[in-house]
């Protein structure tokens, strides 16, 4: 299992009220008692930070807010210490304004720079070069007055485009990837990898019909041309093969597309790209068992055969899981995560079940909520501290921390869970210690079970053993059906503490069973 962690809300131990690694590191025991494999860290590069780390100024450097690469290297040891991995965030397909490259880049047009990122001349009209719309709002064009053309900008305009067509460019960033392998990086998670190439000369993108004004600026355009180009896909493989020519590093693409186009992610068996292309499926499905057997079954079918599935269920950009489908379902949620076939990426704060949290206005940083307020796409709400215990601060600082922390941190953070049998850490780490205990739960097949309205059922198998997970997603007791030929060897995992006897399902809840045939 992977285990995001969003370095600015982890563990502040230097009381700025921010996270850093150094926070990290004395938290990696809790890390490696629950259960997970591998740490992927969201950027910790300088940065002006106007999209908290995502518009990074120096690719090979830490943020002094993080501390430096000394304590990488100690951080990077400990995890290995631990027999964890640990991953990194690569964003390619843009910058921060204030990277040396981007610098030079717009200081003038004879610079050698100048096409490391994408600049044209004004329209006929002198405006922008053609209709596309930043992620964040507003035109992905920004004017610079000193050198009289635009430059694009997929999310902030202090995030400018790099120009993957230019070789330079590619050797630039493949050599920050050697940087950081060559320090002993286990593998990147790479961000918004189907972006980094745009279609040769710039077409309009496509109005979208189906556009309504509740929804953002950007999904006022199908992102045709902006995004998801074959020669994006060249790139991928040339990762592949500087990360396979490492040995066993994993890379993780984020793409947010359809199955059959994020299928072709994987590359081919010859020329091989993503280990993992991201699928967050989970987390824009609608929360019902019918629609999610839809989903799981569609996806299964998507990924090649020498592909290997994976599972999201929440991060730093969606809504948490807990707030989306309520505090008994949240443990629904967990299970199902920790059952399916595939890698699992669980964030950090979901394991507690950390829900919904009020964020007084003026407190609020996201740009994405700023620039689009009124949509309730802020991200802010994800990112609110991690509640250790019942000390100020919730123990994550000595000081008031950079957001608020979860309203009901005082009953809900990691000590009190830890105490509490029957808490939602607890039911984490026993599905993660089954997972581990289960080939049948990691390696095997899955097959979808017939089962009663509101219910999920499938079956892991692997070699003698098979699985079956039952799933109530509604709040109704349910009859909990078994294939035929099939009895009940041993409930291994229920998501209650008390399961019922018999055969039905408690409403609200999940069981792993051991099937064995009936004699
Ligand atoms: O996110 C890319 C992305 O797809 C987001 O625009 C997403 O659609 C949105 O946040 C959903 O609410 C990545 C990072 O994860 C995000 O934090 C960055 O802001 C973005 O790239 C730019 O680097």
């Amino acid at each position: 299992m992977i285990y995001q962690i969003y370095p600015r809300s982890f563990q502040d131990s230097d009381a700025d009220g921010v996270g850093d690694l150094a926070g990290i590191e004395s938290r990696l025991d809790y890390l490696a008692e629950l259960g997970i494999d591998a740490i992927w860290l969201s950027p910790i590069y300088p940065s002006p930070m106007a999209d908290f780390g995502y518009d990074i100024a120096d690719y090979c450097e830490i943020d002094p807010m993080f501390g430096d690469l000394a304590g990488f290297d100690r951080l990077l040891a400990a995890v290995h210490g631990r027999g964890l991995r640990l991953l990194l965030d690569f964003v390619p397909n843009h910058s921060s304004d204030q990277h040396p490259w981007f610098v030079e880049s717009r200081s003038s047009r004879e610079n050698v720079k100048r096409d490391w990122y994408i600049w044209r001349d004004p329209a006929p009209d002198e405006g922008p070069p053609n209709n596309w719309i930043s992620d964040f709002g507003g035109s992905s064009w920004q004017w610079d007055e000193s050198t009289g053309q635009y430059y694009l900008h997929a999310f902030l305009k202090s995030q400018p485009d790099l120009n993957w067509r230019k070789p330079e460019v590619r050797e630039a960033m493949m050599a920050v990837l050697r940087f950081w392998f060559d320090r002993g990086v286990d593998g990147f998670r790479i961000d918004v990898l189907w972006h980094i190439i745009k279609a040769e000369g710039l077409p309009d993108n496509p109005i979208n019909a189906y556009w309504t004004p509740d929804r953002t600026q950007r999904d006022r355009l199908i992102q045709l041309y902006s995004t998801d180009q074959p020669e994006a896909h060249a790139i991928s493989a040339e990762f592949r093969a500087l990360a396979d020519s490492y040995g066993d590093r994993l890379l993780i693409g984020e793409i947010c597309l359809p199955n059959d186009r994020l299928a072709r992610w994987y590359g081919t068996p010859d020329r091989l790209q993503v280990h993992l292309p991201f699928n967050f499926q989970l987390i824009e499905n609608a929360w019902d068992a019918a629609s999610l057997r839809r989903t799981i079954v569609a996806y299964e079918e998507s990924v090649p055969w020498f592909g290997w599935p994976n599972w999201v269920i929440g991060s730093h950009d969606a809504p948490r899981i807990a707030a989306r489908v309520g505090e008994a379902q949240a443990r629904i949620a967990a299970m199902l995560l920790l059952t399916l076939r595939g890698t699992p990426t669980l964030y950090q704060g979901d394991e507690i079940g950390i829900g919904e949290v009020q964020i007084a206005p003026d407190r609020m940083r996201d740009p994405q909520h700023l620039r689009q307020p009124g949509l309730g796409i802020g991200r802010d709400r994800s990112r609110t501290p991690i509640p250790w215990d019942e000390s100020a601060n919730a123990g994550f600082s000595t000081v008031d921390p950079w957001l608020p922390l979860n309203q009901d941190w005082q009953s809900r953070n990691v000590a009190a869970q830890d105490r509490s049998s029957n808490s939602l850490l607890c039911l984490y780490r026993s599905l993660l210690t089954l997972r581990r205990s289960h080939d049948a739960l990691a390696i095997g097949d899955f097959t979808l079970v017939d089962a009663a309205d509101e219910v999920l059922a499938y079956q892991r198998r692997h070699t003698d053993e098979c699985l079956m997970i039952a799933l109530n997603l509604g709040d109704k007791t349910r009859p909990l059906t078994l294939p035929t030929d099939t009895c009940v060897a041993e409930v291994l995992c229920s998501t209650l503490a008390e399961r019922p006897m018999d055969d039905t399902l408690a409403p609200n809840e999940g069981v792993v069973l051991r099937l064995r045939e009936k004699r």
